[in-house]
């Protein structure tokens, strides 16, 4: 089948971020033997138009969209980008010459399988990973079976395409409870990403890292957190020495060296962190990385270890630093961890950025005070901060937020909604904005942006390749983030 492969995503805060699931996607379809184009709209000038160019001039028999971010997640400068891509949709179904199957996948879609392929009226989409379903879609539409029924695909009742069905039709899926792993979940550890048919180095230059990932799955259940329905809750890992080639691979056709880990939790389970640090250390790559970190299982040994393998930097998904907020959220780790690992980070040389929540069930304006002190006290190179959680379907506080009445109806989640506890809210803003704008290295991208896109892109020419939140540690960065804002 002839595919073209689109990478809807144009955000570009933090960075522009290289599509690794579509890569992964793409390696699967061309190991099935389809002949595969790919269009990324990342640096597009004008991408609707290209998108309609690309599609006249190849025909292709399916287009499959990649959708990364439904939103930016921030509150209040909340960005939906749901109406940008339902015109992508329109775009390609309304050249009336060509009826392409149209596909999409990727985490925006993932998050709320059907109210996604209504909402885009796309003929079928796939949740969660889809190095398996989507051969096996495309399979199913070549030889002109019906593909419901295969793990994760999600489609209109009767095989009718969504666009046909007044009001988008009713969908039927084979999976729509339960945990999203589609097959048994191991074909994508044999994957290597088809990087070579984007432009890897530009996503180098403009965004400074490449970006791997070692293992899918998050055992963890935080109650606001989409990781384990996207990823699964159980680890899968991947060879250590299979991560370390590929790393290799990058650094000697791509030039790049600096690395982030995508990982859920990069240090869980703490000996594929080892284990991984080892295969990199023996390499001798001369690599930097970075990646998400918990408080929990991060030891000093392993911190030394991983710093010895190139890493320079870790966001710790530490949240709060009050216990009862911790419970609440369902962390499974201890203020005292959070204290100790900052601590271990600065014995190690690995700069520490903290990523905080507030706003859940149950903070209160003193639980704000005190983890604002606390985190400060433990000198982290940069905090980012989220005013408020952002409610998704079929996670333990976006269930809650439906059975106690904060949203009326799982279909509200579709454009962001934020959860901030009345009891805070009338100070939760202002509280954390004269806060940061006393440190100056406490990030609140919902809040205040952080960075001109053109100082960014001046960052990143001058070759600046480590997250930008490292600049934080300069007191000529500090000073510049709430300057005249
Ligand atoms: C790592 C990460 C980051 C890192 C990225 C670093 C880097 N250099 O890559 C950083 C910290 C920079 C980041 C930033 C942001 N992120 Co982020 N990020 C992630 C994370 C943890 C992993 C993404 C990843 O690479 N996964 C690995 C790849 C292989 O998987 P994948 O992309 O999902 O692709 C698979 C499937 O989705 C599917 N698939 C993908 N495309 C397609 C297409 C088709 C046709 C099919 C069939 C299937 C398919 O198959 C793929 C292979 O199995 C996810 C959460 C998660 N656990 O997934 C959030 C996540 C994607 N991020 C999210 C958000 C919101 C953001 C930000 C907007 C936050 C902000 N305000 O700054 C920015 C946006 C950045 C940008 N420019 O786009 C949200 C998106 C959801 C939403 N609300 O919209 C997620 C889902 C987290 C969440 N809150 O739930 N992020
Ligand atoms: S917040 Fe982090 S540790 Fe908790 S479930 Fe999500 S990915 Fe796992």
């Amino acid at each position: 089948m002839k595919l073209l492969l689109v990478s809807a995503n144009r955000e570009s805060f933090p960075d522009p971020i290289f599509p690794l699931g579509l890569a992964y996607i793409a390696q699967a379809a061309r190991s099935a033997g389809h002949d595969l184009r790919v269009l990324d709209l990342a640096f597009q000038k004008d991408p609707e138009s290209s998108l309609s160019e690309r599609v006249r001039k190849e025909r292709p028999d399916a287009v499959a969209f990649s959708f990364r971010n439904l939103d930016n997640a921030a509150y209040p400068l909340t960005r939906f980008y749901l109406p940008k891509y339902q015109r992508l949709v329109r775009i390609v179904r309304n050249i009336s010459s060509l009826r392409p199957w149209l596909i999409a996948g990727g985490p925006a879609f993932s998050l709320m399988p059907e109210l996604m392929l209504c909402a885009l009226g796309v003929d079928y989409g796939i949740e969660g990973e889809g190095e398996e379903a989507f051969p096996a879609l495309l399979a199913a539409l070549e030889s002109g079976r019906s593909p419901l029924g295969i793990p994760g695909v999600f489609g209109p009742e009767g095989g009718r395409r969504t666009s046909e069905i007044p009001g988008g039709g009713s969908l039927r899926s084979s999976k729509a409870d339960g945990p999203p792993l589609a097959f048994d979940g191991s074909a994508w550890s044999r994957i290597i990403p088809a990087r070579e048919l984007f432009d890897v180095r530009r996503y180098g230059r403009v965004g400074g890292m490449a970006n791997v990932q070692t293992k899918r799955g998050c055992v963890f259940r935080c109650r606001y957190c989409t990781y384990p329905l996207l990823e699964g809750s159980a680890h899968r890992l991947r060879d250590p020495e299979g991560v370390a080639d590929e790393i290799q691979e990058i650094v000697e056709r791509d030039k790049i060296r600096s690395f982030f880990f995508v990982d859920s939790v990069f240090n869980m389970p703490a000996s594929h962190a080892d284990g991984i640090s080892e295969a990199l250390i023996r390499r001798r790559l001369r690599i930097r990385w970075g990646a998400y970190a918990s408080p929990a299982g991060l030891t000093l040994p392993l911190l030394r270890k991983m710093a010895a393998a190139g890493c320079d930097g870790l966001e710790v998904g530490s949240d709060s630093a009050d216990r009862t907020t911790l419970q609440a959220l369902g962390k499974s780790f201890s203020k005292d961890q959070i204290l100790e690992v900052a601590e271990d980070c600065r014995k190690a040389g690995i700069a520490l950025c903290h990523s905080l929540i507030f706003g859940g069930p149950g903070e209160t304006p003193e639980t704000v005070k005190s983890t604002c002190q606390t985190i400060d006290s433990t000198h982290p190179t940069a905090v980012v901060v989220m005013a408020g959680i952002r409610l998704y379907p079929r996670t333990p506080l976006g269930d809650w937020a439906l059975e106690t009445g904060v949203v009326s109806d799982a279909s509200e989640l579709l454009p962001p909604r934020f959860y901030i506890d009345p009891v805070v809210a009338p100070m939760l803003l202002s509280t954390l904005k004269t806060f940061a704008a006393s440190r100056g290295n406490w990030i609140l991208p919902g809040i205040v942006p952080p960075i001109e896109p053109l100082t960014r892109q001046i960052l990143r020419f001058a070759g600046y390749k480590k997250p930008l939140w490292h600049l934080l540690r300069y007191r000529v960065f500090k000073d510049r983030v709430y300057r005249d804002r």
